[in-house]
């Protein structure tokens, strides 16, 4: 199936300012053509199989794997960028990072209490990396290159995580690279101070129809057995892989479940970090902006990914994190725009999650525990206001309020839908006064905010709310 991926931006009300910047490393850019997608009957069903997803706008990305164990050091040395990236940012040879192999040995490793975080912390979806660029896998690949075949732990990781995921009622899904700097089939692009350069890999061309079987011997492995509800792909940059394979790899792994969701990164369409396809109908059901978020609302589907701190694999010399608040606030920014959030963790190789990491889940829970309704189902907002953000779903228009007004009113453009009432989430029993006689609503707020993070007011409506 094909599918529309191309960014439609939804045209706000003119109440909108600028779009602010919560100490993201780098803020999309705001360009694009509006279309109507075709509706057919793979479109439709399409929209089906999208619901559980579109409903949890929060998820967790798992980047684990023997990347863990150096955790951004090689031969004394801190490598410097991404952790999970060493093995090309140090030109390790392949024998030699082998040799991590026989140091895996995840003791600490427990699928229900990664689970039970990613529920507290409000995520809906854990996505980990069955393969990264690396060619490890964390189940029990036939290519033996894997946690079972080739470490001294000896155990696939995958199914207990799946079961865990089943019985927390959390969809399980997986990430899969195309590049692999370990399949045979694939070498360095070229040398670099008697180093090899990973990235991007050049394909033996002969070797290719070899390597797509390799690779769907593992898909229908996570499809089937592991019963994956999303195949986020990556790696997807060297040329030798095409959209035309891209769009064959779709159909096929569709035929094997019509449900899997899959990014845009399976085909070549995908434009930077930014993430969003080009036009033209390329393989995928959603855009996929990498460390950024839209500056407006965009109404295709879309999944932004982001670190905690600048990595994405363990990395121990890495203690940028950002605050609880710049994630909570990321996450309603993203929702505002109608797309989700995945929030990664680079487990460190033992298997415990980095306790900065564990915090921050945890205060991200908390706040969701109380205003979780004002993120789960939303849609885009109407408009993008100077105090915070906006999230709507049938029956209520949510205002999360950044920034608490001194003057204690907060005025929003009016609605055409008749007002039941207006509350705070975090107390539904006190009503706010409402004035509704002008060209805008004007509601009345207490003296202080419930939460310096984000106060949400609930304004009950009948109906979608929209603009008048
Ligand atoms: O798995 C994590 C990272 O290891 C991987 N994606 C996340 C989810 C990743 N992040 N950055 N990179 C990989 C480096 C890729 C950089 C580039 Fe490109 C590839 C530059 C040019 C080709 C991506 C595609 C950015 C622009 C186009």
């Amino acid at each position: 199936m094909e599918f529309e991926l191309k960014r439609r931006v939804i045209t706000y009300f003119v109440f909108a300012t600028a779009a602010m910047n919560f100490g993201l490393s780098h803020v999309g850019e705001n360009q694009v053509s509006a279309q109507t997608p075709t509706v057919d009957a793979e479109a439709e069903n399409a929209v089906q199989k999208m619901d559980w997803w579109r409903e949890a706008r929060f998820g967790m990305f798992i980047h684990w794997g023997l990347y863990s164990i150096p955790a951004g050091d090689y031969e004394g040395k801190t490598i410097e960028g991404i952790a999970e990236w060493i093995m090309s940012k140090a030109g390790i040879p392949r024998e030699e990072y082998e040799k991590f192999a026989p140091q895996f040995n995840p003791v600490k490793f427990d699928a229900d209490a990664w689970v039970k975080m990613a529920k507290q912390a409000g995520m809906r979806y854990i996505v980990i990396t069955s393969k990264h660029h690396d060619g490890f896998c964390l189940f029990d690949s036939p290519g033996q290159y894997d946690i079972v075949d080739a470490t001294p732990y000896g155990k696939d990781v995958l199914k207990p995580l799946r079961e865990a995921c089943e019985a927390h009622d959390v969809k399980f899904c997986t990430y899969y690279s195309i590049m692999d700097w370990h399949h045979t089939s694939q070498l360095p692009s070229k040398e670099k101070d008697g180093k090899p350069v990973w990235n991007p890999t050049r394909m033996i061309p002969e070797q290719k129809e070899a390597y797509t079987d390799y690779m769907k011997s593992h898909l229908q492995m996570l499809i089937q057995d592991y019963q994956t509800h999303v195949l986020w792909f990556d790696g997807e940059w060297p040329k030798w892989w095409t959209d035309d394979d891209g769009q064959k790899l779709y159909k096929w792994m569709l035929k094997m479940n019509p449900n899997l969701i899959v990014n845009n990164r399976i085909g070549s369409g995908r434009q930077g970090y930014a993430g969003f396809s080009k036009e033209g109908s390329f393989a995928g059901d959603f855009g996929t902006p990498e460390q950024e978020i839209p500056a407006t609302g965009v109404d295709t589907d879309w999944e932004s990914c982001m670190t905690m701190n600048d990595t994405w694999g363990f990395k121990t010399t890495d203690e940028n994190w950002k605050s609880t608040e710049t994630l909570v606030r990321n996450l309603i920014d993203v929702a505002s725009k109608g797309g989700n959030y995945l929030l990664n963790i680079g487990p460190k190789a033992d298997g415990s999650f980095p306790e900065a990491s564990v915090t921050r889940l945890s205060e991200i829970g908390d706040w969701m525990a109380v205003n979780g309704e004002a993120v789960y189902g939303t849609k885009a907002a109407l408009f993008l206001p100077e105090w915070g953000r906006v999230t709507r779903k049938n029956g209520a228009l949510y205002l999360h309020v950044f920034d608490w007004p001194k003057s204690r009113q907060l005025t929003i453009p009016a609605l055409s839908n008749q007002l039941n009432k207006t509350v705070l989430l975090a107390d539904s029993k006190t009503e706010l006064k409402v004035d509704t006689s002008g060209e805008q609503w004007v509601i009345e707020l207490p003296k202080d905010a419930a939460d310096p993070i984000a106060t949400v007011i609930k304004v009950d409506v009948e109906g979608m709310p929209q603009l008048r």
